[in-house]
């Protein structure tokens, strides 16, 4: 292409860049005019995210930071053996074994993540001492396994006698239907701002049941589960993980609100994104969930049945996400 085509070709882009985001600014200056700073508040997918947000809100509401809030919150998911999609009593994969993804983001875009860890739960924890005390960014299997050994988390067997029977019944036919759909389901992401007006998210999960042994979703991957920007906001996203990755969700939700989208309208149009990359979206479930700086939030889902839940000073609620299609 000749330098000249490729200017024009690359103003014209420039142009509706500058067209979309300014029709962005607008929106924001008139939806934001008279919005008072709503901090610290703390936010978390499914309704799981009650009592998550319950504990996060038991440092955030006595000054604590929202990274502390975060991590401590998600471990209260972590550690129910009820919920099968998250740490202790997480679904395992196909051949038996319980694999967990988790990631944390801080406001100095310090982040930790680990992939693919057995027989640690709290993963999410494990990944804040990869972000504290080492220079790296993401730890994956036996090496992040060693690592949490070696900083004293204990070994512990993450698959419960409920999540073996329902594996060995899904044995039987051994159907690999690597599906998310409005019944198949539950990460836990979480974001948070605190007093100081900094903000910090958590996402921590066991990823799709019965998957194929080594799969890694889109929780532990920063920019896609989860991002924060201190200057914008922060995004997590839940449902199927190839389909998140595959549009880097998370930091796509985050740059729009950087353009100016509310944190709802951003997450639309991540979503929008993904339904426009898809074929058929009938059995494909993505939710995002996103808190801007002035702790404004919102979310946004493929299909209805995603829930969010929030905690303020005064709020304590599960909150139905807007979404494209029913179900
Ligand atoms: C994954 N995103 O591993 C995760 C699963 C999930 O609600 O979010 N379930 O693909």
């Amino acid at each position: 292409m000749s330098n000249r085509r490729k200017f024009i070709k690359y103003s014209a882009i420039g142009g509706l860049v500058t067209i979309i985001s300014s029709a962005f600014k607008t929106k924001k200056l008139e939806t934001y005019r008279d919005i008072k700073i709503e901090k610290p508040i703390v936010i978390s997918t499914w309704n799981h995210g009650l009592p998550a947000n319950k504990t996060a809100w038991e440092i955030l509401g006595k000054g604590g930071t929202s990274l502390d809030a975060v991590e401590q919150g998600v471990r209260i998911t972590e550690s129910d053996p009820t919920n099968g999609s998250v740490g202790l009593g997480g679904r395992p994969d196909r051949d038996g074994f319980v694999t967990l993804d988790a990631c944390i983001m801080n406001h100095k875009n310090q982040c930790g993540s680990v992939a693919f860890l057995q027989n640690i739960e709290n993963p999410i924890s494990v990944a804040r001492k990869v972000m504290e005390d080492t220079p790296h960014v993401m730890l994956a299997g036996e090496g992040a396994y060693q690592f949490a050994i070696e900083k004293g988390f204990p070994k512990k067997n993450l698959l419960t006698d409920g999540a073996k029977k329902d594996w060995e019944e899904w044995l039987k036919k051994s159907k690999y239907q690597p599906v998310i759909n409005i019944e198949n389901h539950d990460t836990i992401g979480m974001l948070a701002l605190d007093s100081l007006g900094n903000l910090a998210g958590a996402c921590t999960t066991s990823g799709l049941a019965y998957k194929i042994h080594g799969r890694v979703g889109d929780s532990p991957i920063i920019g896609a589960g989860l991002f924060v920007d201190n200057e914008v906001g922060a995004a997590c996203a839940t449902g199927l993980g190839e389909a998140v990755m595959r549009i880097a969700g998370s930091s796509a939700v985050v740059e729009l609100m950087r353009s100016g989208a509310t944190p709802e309208e951003a997450c639309k149009e991540a979503v929008d994104r993904i339904i426009r990359k898809h074929d058929s979206v009938e059995n494909l479930q993505v939710g995002f969930l996103a808190l801007d700086k002035n702790g404004q939030y919102g979310s946004y889902s493929i299909h209805n049945g995603f829930n969010f839940a929030l905690h303020t000073s005064n709020k304590e609620k599960l909150i139905d996400s807007k979404y494209r299609h029913k179900q």
